[in-house]
C-alpha cells in the first residue's frame, strides 16, 4: 500500500506539500489541476510546473484524480470525437511525468451529491458532510447545485465548477432520453479509444463509483454495486480498465458489502487505488460521514483493509473526506486534521495487519 493524500494544488489548497508531507508515512499525493475545464487537454508544461513542486516537497505524484470527463462524452454526442482526442493526448502527457493512475468518474451531470455540508455532528460539535434524500425531494438540480456551491466556503469542489452550473440545464434535457443501458454504451466507446492508448503508456483508468451508490434525480447512473462494476469490465476487459475503491461512496447503501467488493475487484486485479474512509447510517437513503475510526461508523476499516492487503495490497490508498475538527475552515471535506487522523489510522491497521501474519 502506497499511503497519499489528495491535494489542490498551491493555489487553491489551504494545506500545503510541507504540512502533507509531516504526516507519518506519506508517500505522496493525489493530485488535481483544479482549474483545468473538462475536455481541455492538460499541456506538458502545466503538469511539469506541478509535478516539480509535489516532488520538491519530497512526495511522489503517481495518481491524479480527477482528469473529468466531458458530458458529451457521456452522452454520446458527434463532439465527444475531440474531447476524447483531448483526454487521449492528457493521458500520453501525464504518462511523460511518471503518472500511473487517473482517477475519474462516468456520473452524469453530478460527480458526488451532500444535502449538507457541514452538518454538526451532537456528541463532538464537528462537522461532517451529510446526506439525506427527503430534502433532495423538494430541491431542483439546479437548487443542489447552487446550494453546494454557496456552502463550500469560497472553495471550488470537484465536480461543481461554476461554468458547469451555466449550462446545467441544457444538460439535464439531453439526459432526458438516456437510460442506463445507453449511457453504457458511451462508456464503452471511450474505453475503447482510451483503454489501449493506457495499456500502452502504463496507466491505469480508476473510475470512481456512485456518491451517493444509486440513481438521483431520474440520472442514468451505472457505478453504484458490485453487479454495477461486473458490467464495467465486461465493457473493455483489461487491468488498465480500473477502478477506484471508495469505501464510503459505495458503503452509502448498506447492500454493498465493501470488504467483499474489495476481495472481488482485487482478485482480478481491478482496483488501482483506494479512498478508506466511514459513513454513519440514519435512516432510509440518509447518513452522514463519520471519523474514520471503525466504531465511530458503520463500516469496518479494519475488515476492509484486511481485504485489501488479501487481494491488491501494492495499492494507492488514501483517507477520504474528513469531518472538521479542532476549529478547522476550509474546502468541506477536505480539512488537514481530521484527513490526517484518518491516514494514522489506517497506517496503524496496516502495520498491525502486516505484523499479525
Ligand atoms: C469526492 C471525490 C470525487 C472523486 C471524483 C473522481 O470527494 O472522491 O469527487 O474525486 O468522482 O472523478
Amino acid at each position: 500500500m502506497k499511503m497519499t493524500f489528495r491535494w489542490y494544488g498551491k493555489d487553491s489548497d489551504p494545506v500545503s506539500l510541507q504540512m502533507i508531507k509531516q504526516i507519518p508515512g506519506m508517500s505522496g499525493i493525489m493530485g488535481f489541476l483544479d482549474y483545468k475545464p473538462a475536455g481541455e487537454v492538460w499541456t506538458e508544461d502545466e503538469i511539469k510546473d506541478y509535478i516539480d513542486g509535489v516532488h520538491a516537497a519530497g512526495l511522489e505524484c503517481e495518481v491524479i484524480e480527477s482528469v473529468n470527463v466531458h458530458e458529451d462524452i457521456k452522452m454520446g454526442l458527434p463532439s465527444r470525437e475531440k474531447y476524447i482526442e483531448n483526454y487521449i493526448t492528457t493521458i500520453r502527457n501525464l504518462a511523460k511525468y511518471g503518472v500511473k493512475v487517473i482517477v475519474y468518474n462516468f456520473m452524469p451531470v453530478f460527480d458526488w451529491l451532500r444535502t449538507d455540508l457541514a452538518r454538526v455532528i451532537e456528541e463532538d460539535g464537528s462537522n461532517s458532510l451529510y446526506y439525506d434524500e427527503e430534502e433532495i425531494k423538494g430541491m431542483t438540480p439546479v437548487d443542489i447545485v447552487k446550494k453546494t456551491i454557496e456552502d463550500c466556503n469560497g472553495f471550488s469542489l470537484p465536480g461543481w465548477e461554476p461554468e458547469r452550473l451555466a449550462e446545467l440545464e441544457t444538460t439535464l434535457k439531453h439526459y432526458e432520453n438516456l437510460t442506463a443501458d445507453d449511457l453504457r454504451v458511451n462508456y464503452k466507446y471511450f474505453l475503447d479509444k482510451i483503454i489501449p492508448v493506457c495499456e500502452e503508456v502504463g496507466i491505469r483508468m480508476a473510475c470512481h463509483p456512485d456518491d451517493p451508490a444509486w440513481p438521483i434525480f431520474g440520472l442514468p447512473r451505472i457505478a453504484h454495486s458490485i453487479e454495477d462494476f461486473d458490467k464495467i469490465v465486461a465493457l473493455h476487459d483489461s487491468p488498465a480498465n480500473a477502478f477506484c475503491l471508495c469505501s464510503g461512496s459505495l458503503g452509502s447503501n448498506p447492500a454493498n458489502d465493501i470488504p467483499e467488493a474489495v476481495r472481488h475487484f482485487g482478485k482480478m486485479d481491478r482496483i488501482a487505488c483506494a479512498h478508506v474512509r466511514n459513513v454513519k447510517y440514519l435512516g432510509e437513503r440518509r447518513f452522514r460521514e463519520a471519523a474514520h475510526l471503525s466504531s465511530t461508523g458503520d463500516l469496518d476499516l479494519y475488515e476492509i483493509m484486511k481485504a485489501i492487503d488479501e487481494t491488491c495490497p501494492d495499492i494507492y490508498v488514501r483517507p477520504d473526506h474528513g469531518r472538521m475538527i479542532w476549529g478547522e475552515t476550509g474546502r468541506p471535506g477536505y480539512g488537514l486534521y481530521d484527513r490526517a487522523l484518518g491516514a494514522t489510522y489506517i497506517n496503524g491497521l496496516w502495520e498491525a495487519i502486516q505484523k499479525n501474519k
